[in-house]
């Protein structure tokens, strides 16, 4: 099973769940530091503030990238180094560090994937709203352009949010993210608001010269309980009307109309049954839908639901009244995730047949298990076959004519897992926090062969 001939292969990971050096180089304060500092909302009580040490230790995590034969990574910028307030100058301590980094990933051959924004606004702008205030929508787009100027001569694929579902939904629907928000109509707010960002940075940055430009969603396949192992399976009408309802909450509301200019009808009736759609101004969709070059996905799992006349809507999924949300019947990872991957090749070319013209990426793709160090080894064989099984799938797309460019694993190294704190492992390096000693797992040895053979 070999890969296109220019098919690129890396990994990936976000500044709060690696860097630590929280208060180093006049970084400001960001929500997840305010967040995961309150009691009751990460496991164990863990915080970023040391996180891997990523901050200091970054040429030696290159130095393992490299040795990986990684040919592409995707790390974030944290908001709070370049702006510590969210607004004003570029704090020129905080823009060196990402400087140093681009400069070693490219004397080892490895092409930087810049993402700007994964999730740790500056606490400044929350105070102000965060997401549910327009106005952060133009301090985003500010603060694209300071981080083009000073790494746009060498970095060439840029993403502006990763996953704004997440960003807009755990964040202001169901509080389990910072800033910890649990109000329905503030989530949509925060949505659009993200997508305006997107657009207004999307435009400045190409305004700037951005060769490749692209935008991180987290999607799944919606599929009924029948159609998760059986896909000829057909659904009755409601419960059809149920999937497509939620694949439009999750996915056409950020695809659509950065892709197309407008909202599909199950968003703006979500929004209408939730504070309303007086935030979407008139020439919103036009700087929304600034042309980008690749849509990357994010997949881990289906999203698994059925027609349930009755039921509220779930906290995270305004505009989910009557619908069913169910655990799939397989196999699942540390998170409690179930483990469907002819899902990644079910979501790829149904999003590609819905938005033509762009290029496709799997940005992140993995899973936690509970990893045991046995005489300093890793026998991770479940990732192993977990990452796998996602690949060869990854291959059917291709061979179904998707235009999928490449695969970045989630992730480089164990982090800090957000809600669930150190207490869940995504990396194909093991991180012994106590001592900050990595080792590359046995999924790292794998995926260093996939690499060099271009394939299984
Ligand atoms: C993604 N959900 O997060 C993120 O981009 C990563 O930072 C994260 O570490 C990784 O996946 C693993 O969780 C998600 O609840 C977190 O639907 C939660 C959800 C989806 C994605």
């Amino acid at each position: 099973m070999i890969f296109p001939e220019d098919f690129v292969w890396g990994a990936a990971t976000a500044s709060y769940q690696i860097e630590g050096a929280v208060k180093e180089d006049g970084r400001g304060q960001s929500i997840w530091d305010t967040f995961s500092h309150s009691p009751g909302n990460v496991a164990n009580g863990d915080t970023g503030d040391m996180a891997c040490d990523h901050y200091h230790r970054y040429a030696d995590d290159v130095e393992l990238m490299r040795e990986l034969r990684l040919a592409a990574y995707r790390f974030s910028v944290a908001w709070p180094r370049i702006q510590p307030d969210g607004s004003g100058p570029a704090n020129p301590r905080g823009l060196a560090f990402y400087d140093r980094l681009v400069d070693r990933l490219l004397a080892a051959e490895i092409s930087p994937y810049v993402t700007l924004y994964h999730w740790d606004l500056p606490q400044a702008l929350q105070e102000r709203g965060g997401w549910t205030d327009r106005d952060t929508a133009h301090r985003f787009a500010e603060y694209a352009a300071a981080v083009y100027d000073r790494l746009g001569d060498r970095v060439r694929h840029w993403a502006t949010l990763n996953e704004p579902w997440v960003s807009a939904f755990l964040g202001y629907g169901n509080g389990v993210h910072a800033p910890g928000r649990r109000d329905p109509g503030e989530a949509m707010r925060a949505a659009h608001h993200l997508l305006l960002g997107h657009g207004l940075a999307a435009a400045r940055l190409r305004e700037l010269g951005a060769p490749h430009l692209m935008l991180v969603v987290n999607s799944a396949p919606v599929l009924t309980p029948a159609q998760v192992n059986d896909p000829s399976a057909t659904p009755g009408e409601a419960d059809a009307a149920a999937t497509e309802r939620v694949h439009a909450l999750l996915t056409g509301q950020f695809l659509d109309p950065v892709i197309h200019g407008r909202y599909p009808e199950q968003v703006l009736e979500a929004a209408r049954r939730n504070g309303g759609t007086g935030h979407i101004h008139d020439g919103d969709l036009e700087i929304i839908a600034t042309p980008i070059d690749q849509i990357g996905i994010n997949y881990y799992n289906p999203c698994v639901v059925e027609a349930s006349p009755g039921q509220p809507a779930d906290a995270a999924w305004p505009g989910s009244e009557d619908v069913g949300f169910r655990g799939a019947d397989a196999p699942t990872t540390a998170m409690g995730w179930p483990i469907v991957p002819d899902g990644l090749s079910r979501l790829l070319v149904r999003l590609s047949g819905d938005y033509p013209g762009v290029s496709f990426m799997v940005t992140e793709n993995g899973a936690a298990f509970d990893d045991v160090v046995e005489n300093g080894r890793v026998h991770d064989t479940d990732r192993v076959s977990y990452l796998e099984g996602h690949l060869r799938e990854a291959h059917r797309a291709v061979e179904a004519g998707v235009d999928l460019r490449g695969y970045l694993v989630w992730s480089l190294l164990d982090n800090f897992e957000w809600a669930e704190g150190y207490s869940r492992r995504f990396g194909i390096v093991h991180v012994d926090y106590a001592t900050q000693v990595r080792v590359p797992k046995d999924s790292a040895l794998w995926f260093r062969d996939v690499i060099v053979r271009n394939g299984l």
